[in-house]
């Protein structure tokens, strides 16, 4: 009885050994997702870029979706990067791999303009 009984909290501590490491393997990807610093969304919404200049480091890929009901353009003011004609739910990503500060506007409604810098 006694020999069944150290069976059983030897079981124990082996299962629990085993989902300790299980769960921190499968916690892995979600910690690195959250603060995984190669992509930034930017939500174009009532006719405005996000928050308007955004600073990022080098490497970094920005996405912009339109979340608007109307159709957005990113378009860079040096022509560096130009996105077709976004409509609702459309996404267009570029990735900046030089530092500097990028302008850009919507060429739909050129008043609507921010910036990325970039370190
Ligand atoms: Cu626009």
């Amino acid at each position: 009885m006694k020999k069944i009984l150290w069976n059983f909290r030897k079981l124990r501590a082996v299962t629990l050994a085993l989902l300790i490491l299980t769960g921190a393997t499968a916690l892995r990807p979600a910690l690195y997702g959250e603060s995984n610093p190669g992509s930034t969304l930017v939500n174009i919404d009532n006719f405005s870029f996000g928050s308007g200049t955004l600073t990022v480091p080098a490497g970094t890929t920005v996405t912009w979706i339109n979340r608007d009901d109307v159709p957005h353009t990113v378009v860079s003011t040096d022509k560096v990067f130009a996105s077709s004609v976004l409509d609702t739910g459309d996404k267009f990503s570029y990735t900046f791999t030089k530092p500097g500060t990028y302008s850009y506007y919507c060429s739909v409604h050129p008043k609507m303009t921010a910036k990325v810098v970039v370190r």
